[in-house]
This record gives C-alpha cells, sequence and structure tokens, in this order.
C-alpha cells in the first residue's frame, strides 16, 4: 500500500493505518518542499513528522516534533542568532545532525531517510519525493517567503497571491517512487494540505501520471472539514489561489486520477456533485482526535480499496 503524505494530518492517520495492517506493506511518499536550513542544518519536517509519529514519540500535542524534548540549545542559540522561531527542539536537534552530516558525506536523503526510520524501528518504508532540493515559496502581500516564514514566523498570515515550488523542474522523483504508485495494491492520500504537501509531489515529472496509470484503487481523504482544515492554512492557500475552499474544490485538484474520495459526515451534501465526476464517495468520521479514531478511518478506507478491487485479500487487521 502506497500512501503521499505531508506533515501533521497525514502522519495522524498513517498512525492509525499502521494499527490496521502491518506497517511493513506501507510505502509512505513524503513532500520535502518544506525542508529548509536553520543553523546549517538540514531539517526536512514532514519526513520527520511521519518518523516520529510511526515511531509513537512525536509531541502529541503539537502533532510535530518529539514528545518531552526541550529547548535549551534553541535558548542557547538566541545569544549568537537573531531569529530562534523555528522551534528545535534538543534531542530533536540530533536527528538534523545525523541528516546534515550524512548528506554532507554523500548520502541522498533517499539514503539518509531509511537510516533515520530503521533507527527509529519505523518498519514502514519511508521514502522522501526527491532527492533534489525543491522548496515552497508563499508570495504574499509581505514579499515571497519561503515556506516555513509563512507558516510558523508569520503564522500563515496575510492574502497568499501565488505558491511556487523552487527546483522542481530540474527535479525528479526520487527512486522507488513512480515504482511504489505503480506497484501498489491501494494508493492513499491521507488529510494533507493539497497544495503545499500534495501539490510538490504532484508536480514532480512522472508522478500523476503513475496515479493516472496504476491499476491500484486511489482514494483521497478531504484535509477539509466544513470547508476548514483541521490544522494549518490550506484555506488560504486555497482561496488565495482561486480553488473553491470546500472537500468538493479538493477533490476538483485530484479528479483526473482519484477513482474514490472520502467526505466528513459534516459534508455529506457534496457527495453527488463529487459523485457527478465519476468518482465513488466514502462518507464517513474524518476527525482523527484519537490514535483509535484515526484506525477507524484507516480501516473504513481499507475496506473502501478491498471493495473496489484491489487484487490482495483483506489486509491482516490487528
Ligand atoms: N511548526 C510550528 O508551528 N512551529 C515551529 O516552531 C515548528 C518547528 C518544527 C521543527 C521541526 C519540525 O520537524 C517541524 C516543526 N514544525 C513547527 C512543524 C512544521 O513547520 C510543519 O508541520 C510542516 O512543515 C507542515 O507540514
Amino acid at each position: 500500500m502506497t500512501a503521499l503524505a505531508g506533515g501533521v494530518g497525514a502522519a495522524r492517520f498513517l498512525r492509525g493505518l499502521a494499527r490496521v495492517i502491518d506497517p511493513a506493506r506501507l510505502c509512505v511518499i513524503v513532500n520535502t518542499a518544506d525542508d529548509d536550513e536553520f543553523f546549517g542544518l538540514h531539517v526536512s519536517p514532514d519526513l520527520d513528522t511521519i518518523t516520529y509519529t510511526l515511531a509513537g514519540a512525536v509531541d502529541q500535542g503539537k502533532g510535530w516534533g518529539l514528545r518531552d524534548d526541550t529547548f535549551r540549545c534553541l535558548h542557547a542559540l538566541g545569544r549568537y542568532y537573531a531569529d530562534t522561531w523555528f522551534g528545535l527542539g534538543d534531542a530533536d536537534i540530533a536527528t538534523h545532525l545525523f541528516r546534515t552530516q550524512q548528506l554532507r558525506q554523500g548520502r541522498s536523503l533517499t539514503e539518509v531517510t531509511a537510516a533515520i526510520t530503521q533507527a527509529w524501528g519505523v518498519r514502514a518504508t519511508v521514502l522522501p519525493m526527491s532527492n533534489e532540493p525543491v522548496r515552497t515559496i508563499v508570495h504574499t502581500e509581505a514579499g515571497a517567503l519561503p515556506f516555513q516564514e509563512y507558516l510558523v514566523k508569520r503564522r500563515g498570515e496575510g492574502q497568499v497571491e501565488q505558491v511556487e515550488f523552487h527546483g522542481i523542474a530540474a527535479a525528479t522523483p526520487a527512486p522507488g517512487v513512480c515504482e511504489a504508485i505503480l506497484r501498489a495494491t491501494l494508493v492513499i492520500l491521507p488529510p494533507s494540505n493539497p497544495i503545499v504537501s500534495i501539490g510538490p509531489i504532484l508536480a514532480l515529472p512522472g508522478v500523476r501520471q503513475a496515479l493516472q496509470e496504476t491499476r491500484a484503487p486511489v482514494i483521497a481523504i478531504s484535509p477539509l472539514v466544513a470547508g476548514k482544515p483541521i490544522k494549518g492554512p490550506a484555506d488560504r492557500l486555497l482561496r488565495g489561489l482561486g480553488i473553491e475552499v470546500s472537500a468538493a474544490g479538493v477533490a476538483s485538484l485530484y479528479r483526473d486520477f482519484l477513482d474514490s474520495f472520502v467526505l466528513d459526515t459534516q459534508d455529506a451534501d457534496q457527495r453527488e456533485r463529487i459523485e457527478q465526476w465519476g468518482l465513488t464517495v466514502l462518507v464517513t468520521d474524518t476527525i482523527m482526535s484519537t490514535v483509535d479514531k484515526a484506525a477507524a478511518l484507516a480501516q473504513a478506507v481499507v475496506e473502501w480499496g478491498c471493495r473496489k478491487g484491489f487484487a490482495e485479500s483483506p489486509p491482516p487487521y490487528r
């Protein structure tokens, strides 16, 4: 099974999915366009959020970073640097140090990610979307902002005018990315920001085509409930780009490759419209306030995939 993922919402879903299927059967293709450099360290927030969550080590309140982490190093860095707005925890910094050092020694992000997930005992395969740098730049009335500056420093405020993925023209999908889509028995897009989390993955050459060509059913879960994201600025980004701010608006971005779309019960009225595009629609509770609720959503999605006729026998529920 293959999932295309961004940060916190996707990670929560995947933690539930890892309870429903054997995680060794799961491959997660992760957005790296949120990556940035802080204090000379290469930080890959979405890769780390997925890894820490699958390892059961994430700070569940925030949805990112490590549980019980401290911030003494960041505080000490404040003596030398004016900008310490990006919350790097002390234990989290170990991951960034390791990643940075390994990349400098010539290992690819794919290789380093495999080493990090193995060190955390994560049994799913976690693949960065690309080994080449792609960086999201959000153009707002305040100018062109690197993604973390837009999201964290400026709290996603300001009118969005344009979103760019710097480096996308020269980037290719990392080894195994298209294969994981083409060979999957089910492809899932967990609830993730369609513009800045899924958008960069889809913009890589060959990925959209792989999603159109795969024999596996492709199913996406709406990241919007009643027109609002559970977390993050998806609504502001959609509005700024002139895309309808609704679950159906998100489905419309994927309709060329989707078989099915999952709507929250609060959005059941959008069902018919999406069905008219030839998609099947599953209406269920998508709000993952607990791991049990995430597992229930994952189970509904996997059962749905089975009914859509993916080749394997039903997964071993645990
Ligand atoms: N998100 C915040 O809102 N504030 C932070 O200070 C912050 C620090 C941070 C450090 C490491 C990391 O892996 C993630 C971090 N995040 C932080 C989350 C991150 O900005 C976003 O969740 C993703 O980039 C969006 O998917």
